[in-house]
């Protein structure tokens, strides 16, 4: 089992709460983010733009773990400096140090205007084409297809995790069905790095949600066993904001209103 695991984005959202729970499973976590961590004097400050402190940050880990980036849609060239180039430069400085597992955070926005699933319909596969609703979506599309390269050509290898959305509770509808607790998304990072030989794989990252809309057997079949169920949400958000409009791109699509939003960033 890999022991000391860098944390990319260890000072956002997903990374505070991967810094509390990702322990609980036994590693030792190396923080890096381009804003300084909380209560973690120790996390490397630095951007992935930096080659050489990207390099020093994979530096004799066993794995890491990507979060690190924009996470909502932006210019162009924004996109282009954190997400695809950054992204680049963790891989290469990872096959530069041996580095034997990376598990990306990708995200539901590489897929984002796929339909969503009529009732008792299919759900979506995990090799369902790239329909990325953005050029964030796009940069995890990137992400995707640099560690199936990574593979093929150097060994290296990876989960992408498409991340539904992770937060302690869902927000809105849309989420009821796109989900990931905090418990289950260390559940799913530790099944990501403990699973034996994934070469590239990519999987869907939510809850056991009832009102799924994708596919979870790739997951599982890396030993992931999720114990949440937006469930008990449903009634609160369903009375406040009702069903989607199908006729409406953001109510019919996955990636909801990314289909249809302008660049927003920063806010
Ligand atoms: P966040 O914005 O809260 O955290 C991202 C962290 O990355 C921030 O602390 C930021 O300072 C850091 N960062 C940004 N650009 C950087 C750069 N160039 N160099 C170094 N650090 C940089 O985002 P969140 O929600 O924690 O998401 C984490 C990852 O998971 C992102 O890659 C996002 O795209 C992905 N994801 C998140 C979802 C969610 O529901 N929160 C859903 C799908 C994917
Ligand atoms: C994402 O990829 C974003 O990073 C996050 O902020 C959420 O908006 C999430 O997807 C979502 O689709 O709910």
């Amino acid at each position: 089992m890999p022991r000391t695991v860098l944390l990319t984005g260890a000072a956002g959202q997903i990374g505070t709460m991967m810094r509390e729970l990702l322990p609980r499973y036994g590693y030792d976590l190396r923080l890096f983010d381009l804003r300084p961590v909380d209560g973690a004097p120790e996390a490397i400050v630095a951007g992935l733009a930096d080659r050489d402190a990207v390099r020093e940050a994979v530096r004799g880990v066993d794995a890491v773990v990507h979060l690190a980036g924009i996470p909502v849609e932006a210019s162009f060239e924004q996109i282009l400096e954190a997400n695809i180039r950054g992204t680049y430069h963790l891989y290469e400085a990872a096959r530069e140090e041996g580095v034997g597992r990376i598990v990306f955070a990708s995200s539901n926005h590489a897929v984002g205007f796929t339909p969503r699933p009529r009732d008792g319909g299919p759900l979506i596969p995990a090799g369902t084409p790239h329909r990325p609703d953005t050029f964030y979506g796009l940069s995890k599309c990137f992400g995707e297809d640099l560690a199936q390269l990574y593979w093929d050509k150097h060994g290296l290898e990876t989960v992408s995790v498409r991340i539904g959305s992770c937060c302690p509770e869902p927000a809105d509808v849309r989420m009821l069905s796109l989900w990931l607790s905090p418990a289950d998304a260390a559940r799913l990072f530790h099944a990501a790095l403990t699973a034996e030989h994934v070469g590239h794989t990519v999987v869907y990252g939510s809850s056991a949600n009832t009102r799924l809309w994708w596919d979870l057997t790739p997951a599982r079949a890396l030993g992931y066993d999720p114990q949440d169920d937006s469930e008990p949400y449903a009634a609160k958000l369903l009375a406040e904001e009702g069903e989607p409009d199908p006729a409406d791109p953001a109510g019919a699509r996955l990636g909801g209103h990314f289909v249809t939003d302008p660049p927003v960033w920063p806010h």
